[in-house]
């Protein structure tokens, strides 16, 4: 049994079409109150009708689709009415459904009806979220394939052979005079090893999961002049930053964050690198320091219309062990740097004019080659990145200890405590302040 709950689903309004929902006990009885078809509901058909309100006139004509539960998003029965954007409209549409019976639902209610049907497991209803908020085209593939079980399925799998481990040892000592296969340990110590390593690696990936929501950090760094803030607006698309001829113009770190080729990257334009002139400027260099420090690319930019000096030395310097590409700029202008020895220090180099807008798409490309793997699948959940890193900790410890030639009974409550973990990754015995702050996340009528 549960309470019939009705939201708005669809776009900010005036929109082309809205969508409201409901899910819940009397799903079809409320909806024929209000939608009239022009010929019978069947279910998971569009049908077309009319929408009346409660005064019996007619406010909207247009489509609605009944599902019957239980194959359906929340695993009950639901109805969805597709009516037309206005705001007027879909405010009249939710009032009939509330008089009708329906209650407002609350932020991410239906996904949390799904989760507690056993349509999806936590770590899906998880991504669902993920997808809801994907910035890049990149983020939106990851956050599908999370929601597709990619990487749950198997972590039901692991849980299920640890626990089988389990239960093998404990039936080998309780029926020993049955015919069962002899517990071997080596077996469940190689076992808990893979099964370590391969959880070990999903946690690494979340580490890098932040690139899908935050974009991958790139730094350009130069000396004054050199043209940063001239090529961070033309990646950025707008005159983000201020560009002027005297040297020393940024003085702080400026971010935006673009998409390319797909891919999200969080630019951040520098103050260019010099002995300071003022305690601002100063303090702007060391500002200047830190983002590259943090950044996974480096765009480490040359002026070629003034001769190269030891600051450009050092700047090359700083991005040893990097992973950096070289961009001179001001290619329209005549040139009075010899840069082969700058060339020399970096692997790859790319000519553009910031000015005129040449070259950019090959740095564009660079960036995009050298963002990272781009179809590893990441764990993006920090919930779920920790359970599956104290699941890692527990089974290598349960494989040291057999390793190290303790009794069975002792590393299998290590291997058993790595199988409860998972199993919450998943969404067993989850508090409920836990569910809960998971699905307030979501918006509503998700
Ligand atoms: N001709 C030409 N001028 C450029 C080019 N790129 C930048 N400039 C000019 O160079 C000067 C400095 O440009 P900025 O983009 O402010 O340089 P910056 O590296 O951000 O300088 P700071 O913020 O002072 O460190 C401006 O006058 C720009 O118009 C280019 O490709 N060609
Ligand atoms: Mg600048």
């Amino acid at each position: 049994m549960s309470d019939l709950i009705a939201a708005y689903s669809g776009g900010t309004p005036p929109c082309a079409i809205g969508i409201v929902r409901m899910t819940g006990d009397g799903c079809l009885e409320t909806l024929k109150k209000a939608f009239f078809p022009y010929s019978p509901l069947e279910d998971k058909k569009m049908a077309y009708g009319r929408l009346k309100a409660i005064d019996g006139r007619t406010f909207d004509i247009c489509m609605a689709c009944f599902m019957k539960a239980p194959s359906t998003y929340t695993g009950e029965d639901m109805a969805e009415i597709y009516c037309h954007g206005s705001e007027a409209v879909i405010a009249l549409c939710l009032k009939t459904l509330y008089s009708l019976g329906a209650r407002p639902a609350e932020a991410g209610e239906f996904t949390k009806r799904a989760f507690l049907n056993g349509k999806m497991n936590l770590a899906q209803a998880e991504a669902t979220a993920d997808l809801i908020y994907s910035r890049s085209e990149q983020g939106a593939k990851n956050a599908a394939a999370l929601l597709s079980g990619h990487y749950f399925k198997p972590i039901g799998r692991m849980r299920q052979e640890i626990m089988d481990t389990v239960s093998h040892f404990y039936a080998v000592c309780d029926y020993t005079d049955e015919d069962i296969d002899p517990f071997e340990y080596q077996k469940a110590e190689s076992s808990f090893k893979e099964k370590a390593g391969y959880l070990q690696s999903l946690y690494q990936g979340y580490l890098r999961s932040s690139a899908l929501s935050e974009g991958v950090k790139v730094a350009l760094i130069g000396r004054p002049n050199a043209g940063k803030s001239s090529l961070f607006n033309r990646l950025a698309g707008f005159e983000r930053a201020i560009v002027t001829n005297e040297e020393g113009t940024t003085r702080d770190v400026v971010g935006h964050t673009v998409s390319i080729g797909g891919k999200l990257f969080s630019l951040m334009d520098t103050a260019g690198i010099r002995q300071g002139q003022s305690e601002a400027e100063r303090l702007g260099v060391q500002r200047s320091k830190k983002a590259l420090d943090e950044a996974m690319l480096v765009i480490a930019l040359f002026d070629l219309s003034r001769p190269v000096t030891h600051e450009d030395m050092e700047i090359a310097q700083m991005c040893r062990g990097k992973k950096a590409v070289a961009v001179f700029n001001k290619t329209d202008l005549p040139k009075k740097a010899d840069v082969s020895e700058l060339e020399r220090l970096f692997e790859d180099k790319i000519y553009v004019s910031a000015a005129a807008g040449e070259g950019i798409g090959r740095l564009c490309q660079w960036l995009e080659e050298n963002s990272g793997a781009g179809s590893d699948i990441l764990i993006t959940g920090r919930r779920q990145a920790e359970l599956i890193k104290m699941a890692a900790d527990s089974l290598s410890k349960a494989a040291e200890s057999a390793a190290g030639g303790m009794t069975a009974d002792a590393f299998l409550l290590d291997a058993e405590q790595g199988a409860r973990l998972l199993g919450r990754v998943l969404g067993d015995d989850v508090d409920i302040d836990i569910a809960h702050g998971i699905f307030s996340r979501f918006c509503v009528g998700k």
